[in-house]
């Protein structure tokens, strides 16, 4: 492509400040280096890890950055040394690389690679430095920093994925949906026939429902305090919704009684603590786990009585569904082009990016799934 080895100038959502509106700034986007590769970003989801960061309640964001991590998109160049991937390719960025050689990577047991840097400014770059910069000053990366028209990121962090594929759908794999739908498919491992308690309906959460449904649960109860996330949830999968405001005792004696002492499977995708014990408590004392799927504002702590582990219970959480990311990612986009499951449910609302401030003030206001920027 004739921008191939020139510094890229284009719009991006800056964040010049923690809990300010985003900002559409020309930045000038730098030649991918050795082992990375540029992208031209086609959609990309806002997901509310991206609210918690812009409200630094989440650790990693360093000011002015640019945030977003749900994205689809085309590689413009690459840079020296990259062997998986060349101009034109479709893809999917990924918040965590799968660099294949770490320990992690080497075992089955976990989706994490040490090279990855979850939770620290300055991006997925080996050398932890910003390639973006707005009049003169860096700005920094978070993760995928995917709300710019051109994002670097490094060959290890980069799925490719079928040129057929729709952008303004599959950027959801990049993030909430792989999160929701491994946490059951993969974390859980539901089985046929289970019963499942889901805290939050949100893009995870419902994510979760379809993988719940998938693998053959037999009842999915959904919890949310929004009574409009109930129709779309019922859609998906849900049997049964429940709102904690409709009643006076705890949340989880109310799922305790409907479910016969306690659920197989519960899931937490609501990011609060008090949730996050709910849904321990909702799972059965003797055989049910609990997947914290949703990450709580940093610095909170989760405290329970021991002995509801000690009688049986399994607690456990995942990042991206437990899903090796280089490998799954374009599994889970030809599944998507084969039917396999549903992603047009999730996106409730498309914007242009220019305005990716409304698609936010839709997330707070609770009346979006889903926003996907088009750029
Ligand atoms: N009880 C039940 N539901 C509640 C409660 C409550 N007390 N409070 C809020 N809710 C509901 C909201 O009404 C909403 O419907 C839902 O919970 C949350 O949905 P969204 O759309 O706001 O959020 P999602 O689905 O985009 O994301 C939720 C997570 C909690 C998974 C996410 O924010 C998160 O914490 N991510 C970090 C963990 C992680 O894996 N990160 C990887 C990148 S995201
Ligand atoms: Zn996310
Ligand atoms: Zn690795």
């Amino acid at each position: 492509m004739e921008t191939a080895g020139k510094v890229i100038k284009c719009k991006a959502a800056v964040l010049w400040e923690c809990g300010q509106p985003f900002s559409i700034e020309d930045i000038e986007v730098a030649v991918p280096k050795a082992h990375e590769v540029r992208i031209k970003i086609l959609a990309s989801g806002i997901c509310r890890s991206d609210e918690s960061s812009l409200r630094g309640s989440l650790p990693g964001a360093v000011f002015p950055v640019i945030l977003g991590h749900e994205a689809a998109g085309v590689v413009e160049s690459v840079g020296e040394a990259v062997t998986s991937l060349k101009a034109g390719d479709k893809v999917i960025p990924l918040f965590v690389p799968q660099c294949g050689e770490c320990r992690c990577c080497r075992s089955p047991k976990t989706n994490l690679c040490l090279k990855g840097n979850l939770g620290k400014s300055d991006g997925p770059m080996d050398d932890y430095t910003s390639r973006y910069s707005c009049k003169g000053k860096l700005i920094h990366c978070l993760g995928t920093s995917t709300f710019t028209q051109y994002t670097i990121e490094n060959e290890i962090s980069v799925a490719k994925i079928d040129t057929d594929a729709p952008p303004e759908k599959v950027c959801l794999i990049g993030c909430g949906f792989s999160t929701g739908y491994g946490s059951a498919v993969n974390t859980a491992k539901v089985e046929p026939g289970s019963t499942c308690v889901v805290f939050g309906l949100g893009g995870v959460g419902l994510s979760v429902v379809i993988g719940c449904k998938i693998a053959g649960a037999a009842r999915i109860i959904g919890v949310d305090i929004n009574q409009q996330k109930f129709a779309k949830a019922k859609e998906l999968g849900v049997t049964e919704c429940i709102n904690p405001k409709d009643y006076t005792k705890p949340i989880h004696e109310v799922l305790l009684e409907l479910t016969e002492g306690g659920a197989d499977y519960s899931f937490e995708c609501v990011g609060h603590i008090s949730s996050m014990t709910a849904a321990l408590l909702s799972c059965h004392f003797a055989f049910g786990t609990c997947v914290i799927v949703g990450a709580a504002p940093k610095s909170s702590q989760l405290s329970f009585d021991p002995m509801l582990l000690l009688t049986g219970r399994t607690l456990k959480g995942s990042i991206f569904g437990g899903l090796k990311t280089k490998d799954c990612v374009p599994q889970l986009v030809s599944d998507y082009l084969a039917k396999k499951f549903d992603l047009d449910g999730l996106v409730s609302h498309t914007l242009p990016f220019e305005k990716i401030n409304e698609g936010f003030e839709l997330l707070r206001s609770g009346k979006s799934i889903r926003t996907v920027l088009l750029f």
